[in-house]
């Protein structure tokens, strides 16, 4: 894009955006509370241990997550004045393990027409010559009209880059023709290709469309809209969040986002604005077309694949160069009554960080909790070769579960009597998971651990395995049924469920990792390859009244090989 001279910007955006006004009225991607926004939080009631937040009021998506010169920031979107979103700005905190926080003053917040009704979310690139950059969207007017600008650390002396500038020159992207300015935002990270030009995508739409707009740069402030875009789907709705990035056929390191080589698949997510869920895909990327195309081994379209079949949305990964891996962060936002926010003080976690890479199967993703979360284990349990026969239950005794870390292998005793699947319900698990819950006996499975539980089971989370034959295979599903989580009435408590892509008749056993922070329900099947997040409520299951079960529920027996579980200290969490 030229450069522009004369006249202000603001006549200048007017009379292009002009061009795309029919009228809009942005669509609400977060309920909007308007004469909520600006209440301040008058008693802050602490909710969580060691999950990512401030100490009040409400956030959403990370933002330009990074490490540079021995730190780690994460920025995130925060309304600096209450419990539901609004005033929206970009939250900063650094730390040295991505474990401990340290809150700053926020980084990036509204001062100038290019986004002086919101810092919207953008993403950090780490250019030749080790200098950090932002690019996010800034809004425009109250249609929420949106734009890309850029922001530089103030002094790059400052180990924590405490201050953003936001050059005058900004935006640097403007939706052109044929873009609608109500639906563009959230840049990527920057990949810089073979020609040395850098290449971003900004997420879109075109009616039902879902669309990655690609955008070229020499220089990082001059940007030209590719005739084609990246990629796009039908049917899918908006794309927010989108994020593209190489991944290794091979081992489970990652690579820097402008990685280019042999042995590279590349992942492309996009963030459904509609459905307010997530889907990638695995595919190919031709850096120099500028293509990307979908291998085709998972569905393209509302069905696909997801990093999280629960409460996750807004991720966004980067790639850590001092320990050589890439990281996933998401938002799992609070799931009780806008007033319960209000009256506790704040809304919304990020997960636990993620290392994420392929499965050897090369057709998914593979995500573990990073490991220096580890750290923070205390207090443990061990239970080895215990049988949990049909019906069974017994207790796990001994630590405070309420903040907890548990991993548990299950060694299934047979298959004869698993369930039939029926093929319709193979596009949707999540379904099938609200038709057979964790009180809907089975052949083999439903078996799992009751978490967040009170004493008589009154109040309980169930996160569990059941496993169906297929005709020519075993179907496993993995789900998480907090219908009974809270006796508070009201609550939303959806049921959450993926498949799990495992062979299970030749592995006869299975794996469960699940993160247990008095409102957050983090699960981790089989090694990482189906993930589900869940925010419930227990008004019984609170501390030390917070127990952990095993059971079973099918008629098949099966074994606990080990069962471990800790207790998980608090660490710094920006003040909270
Ligand atoms: C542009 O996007 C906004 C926000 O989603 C939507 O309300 C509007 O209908 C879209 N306009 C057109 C012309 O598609
Ligand atoms: C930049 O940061 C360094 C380290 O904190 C500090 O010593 C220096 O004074 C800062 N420079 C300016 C111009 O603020
Ligand atoms: C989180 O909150 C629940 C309950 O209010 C909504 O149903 C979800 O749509 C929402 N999730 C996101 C990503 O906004």
């Amino acid at each position: 894009m030229g450069r522009r001279n004369g006249g202000s910007w603001a006549a200048w955006a007017a009379a292009v955006l002009v061009h795309w006004c029919f009228c809009m009225t942005a669509e609400a991607s977060h309920a909007i509370y308007e004469s909520l926004q600006s209440v301040p939080a008058s008693v802050v009631v602490s909710g969580t241990g060691f999950h990512f937040r401030p100490p009040r009021h409400w956030i959403n998506d990370p933002n330009g997550p990074m490490y540079y010169n021995g730190i780690y920031h994460l920025f995130y979107q925060f309304n600096p004045k209450g419990s539901v979103w609004g005033n929206i700005v970009w939250a900063h905190s650094v730390s040295t393990d991505l474990i401990n926080w340290v809150a700053l003053e926020p980084a990036i917040y509204p001062t100038k027409p290019f986004d002086i009704y919101g810092c919207w979310s953008g993403s950090a690139t780490i250019l030749p010559g080790n200098k950090p950059v932002i690019l996010y969207t800034g809004v425009v007017d109250t249609q929420q009209r949106q734009v890309q600008n850029i922001a530089f650390p103030k002094n790059l002396s400052d180990p924590y880059l405490r201050e953003w500038v936001k050059p005058d020159y900004n935006p640097v992207i403007l939706p052109e023709e044929g873009v609608n300015a109500s639906a563009f935002r959230d840049p990527t990270t920057a990949w810089r290709g073979p020609s040395g030009h850098w290449k971003i995508l900004v997420g879109s739409k075109r009616n039902k469309r879902g669309i990655a707009l690609l955008y070229r740069s020499r220089d990082f402030i001059h940007w030209v809209k590719a005739k084609h875009s990246l990629h796009t789907a039908k049917g899918t709705g908006m794309w927010e969040c989108p994020d593209f990035y190489p991944v290794s056929v091979k081992g489970s390191h990652g690579l820097e986002t402008s990685f280019y080589g042999e042995g590279v698949k590349h992942v492309l997510k996009n963030s459904l604005d509609v459905t307010r869920y997530e889907y990638y895909t695995v595919g190919s990327y031709d850096h120099v077309k500028d293509k990307y195309v979908p291998d085709g081994t998972s569905p393209d379209d509302n069905t696909g694949l997801r990093y999280d079949y629960g409460n996750f949305y807004a991720s966004k990964t980067f790639f850590d160069a001092k320990k050589n891996r890439r990281i996933l962060w998401g938002w799992a936002n609070e799931s009780d009554y806008v007033d319960d926010d209000i009256a506790k003080g704040w809304a919304g976690v990020q997960t636990i960080p993620r290392a994420v890479w392929l499965d050897t199967s090369g057709r998914q993703l593979v995500q573990w909790p990073i490991e220096e979360l580890e750290s923070l284990r205390g207090k443990h349990i061990v239970v080895t070769n215990k049988k949990v026969s049909s019906s069974g239950l017994w207790e796990v005794k001994g630590i405070d579960s309420s903040q907890a870390d548990v991993e548990v292998t299950f060694e299934i005793s047979g298959l004869e009597k698993a369930e039939p699947f029926d093929p319709s319900w193979a596009t949707d698990a999540e379904a099938l998971c609200g038709r057979k819950r964790a009180d809907v006996k089975g052949g083999v499975g439903p078996f799992g651990l009751h978490v967040l539980a009170s004493a008589e089971l009154e109040e309980t989370t169930a996160v569990f395995f059941r496993i169906f034959k297929a005709e020519h295979k075993h179907v496993v599903l993995m789900c998480h049924d907090p219908t009974r989580s809270s006796m508070r009435p009201k609550v939303y408590k959806p049921t959450f469920a993926g498949f799990v892509d495992v062979d299970i008749a030749k592995t006869g056993k299975i794996s469960l990792r699940s993160l247990i922070d008095h409102s957050v329900v983090e699960s981790f099947g089989a090694g990482g390859k189906t993930c589900i997040t869940s925010r419930v409520y227990p008004s019984l299951a609170l501390g030390k009244n917070a127990h952990l079960f095993v059971f079973n529920n099918g008629l098949a027996n099966v074994k606990v090989s080990t069962l471990k579980a800790w207790e998980i200290r608090k660490p710094l969490m920006n003040g909270a």
